[in-house]
């Protein structure tokens, strides 16, 4: 197990159920400090870790009185990151889906190349719902449009590196990008922004309710806000963001560019 005084892992969570203690137990042993934002969960999945953190000196946790949703919770997250001296967030769901063990991997990678955002690109196993597969195509291909020819390989994966001050900037341009929205908007208001990306392949589980899986995600409110995500974003583009992605895709195809 690592210990950081740069890189923290961030879990945010809302009423993540059975496997949100594992999945904290799991980081833990890979890496340290871990951090858990509980979003107004009402669920009582939290309280575990309450007593863990008497016996973890690495683990702590924020408590948010009422639920924001993803992007609210990592921006929490972020700005405390900051707060205490903290350069960088692995964040990662609360829910068994993302391997705990890629972690290292990932953060040699984030401080081999400190600017650049970490982005993990999903492996599925058979078990991964068809609709969820046809629906992220999709948003990889707005997304690539968005980026004006590519560097965010995955919009939806939420295993990440993040620069803390960069996320935060990006996220205080805007009031959206605080529910499932956060993942894609994120990564391309950062892209936007100059902030060299590096994709890598991770692998991405789906649980069953009988293995304690859980989601939050609703397929119509969830999609019609992604809809709504990559009407803005294209509307920004097209209107004055498109010289900062030129920029930005220019910095990303020449050669002393960051990308691995
Ligand atoms: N803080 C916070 N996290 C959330 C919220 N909804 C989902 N999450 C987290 O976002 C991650 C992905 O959510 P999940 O419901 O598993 O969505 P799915 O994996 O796309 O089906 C998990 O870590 C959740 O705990 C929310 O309202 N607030
Ligand atoms: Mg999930």
């Amino acid at each position: 197990m690592s210990r950081s005084s740069s890189h923290l892992v961030l879990i945010p969570s809302y009423n993540s159920g059975p496997r949100l203690l594992s999945t904290v137990r799991e980081a833990l042993a890979q890496w340290q400090p871990v951090w858990v934002v509980v979003d107004g969960s009402t669920d009582k999945s939290h309280e575990p870790l309450l007593e863990l953190t008497a016996q973890e000196p690495g683990l702590r946790v924020i408590l948010r009185p009422k639920n924001g949703g993803k992007g609210a919770a990592v921006l929490t997250g972020a700005r405390e990151a900051l707060k205490a001296g903290f350069t960088h967030l692995l964040v990662m769901d609360s829910d068994g889906q993302h391997p705990a063990d890629r972690i290292p991997d990932f953060m040699r990678r984030s401080l081999a190349s400190p600017q650049a955002l970490v982005l993990g690109i999903p492996v599925f196993g058979p078990e991964v719902p068809r609709e969820r597969l046809h629906g992220r195509k999709l948003s990889v291909g707005l997304v690539h449009f968005e980026t004006l020819g590519g560097g965010v390989d995955d919009p939806l994966f939420g295993f990440r590196v993040y620069p803390a001050d960069a996320l935060v900037r990006a996220l205080e341009q805007t009031s959206h990008a605080r529910g499932f929205d956060f993942d894609p908007e994120a990564a391309v208001r950062m892209f936007w922004d100059g902030v060299p990306t590096v994709n890598v392949p991770a692998p991405c589980r789906y649980l069953t309710r009988e293995q304690g899986g859980v989601s939050h995600f609703h397929y119509v409110r969830d999609n019609v806000k992604m809809v709504w995500l990559h009407t803005r974003l294209i509307f920004q583009l097209l209107l004055w963001r498109w010289p900062a992605a030129c920029r930005a895709q220019r910095a990303r195809r020449s050669p002393v560019s960051a990308r691995t």
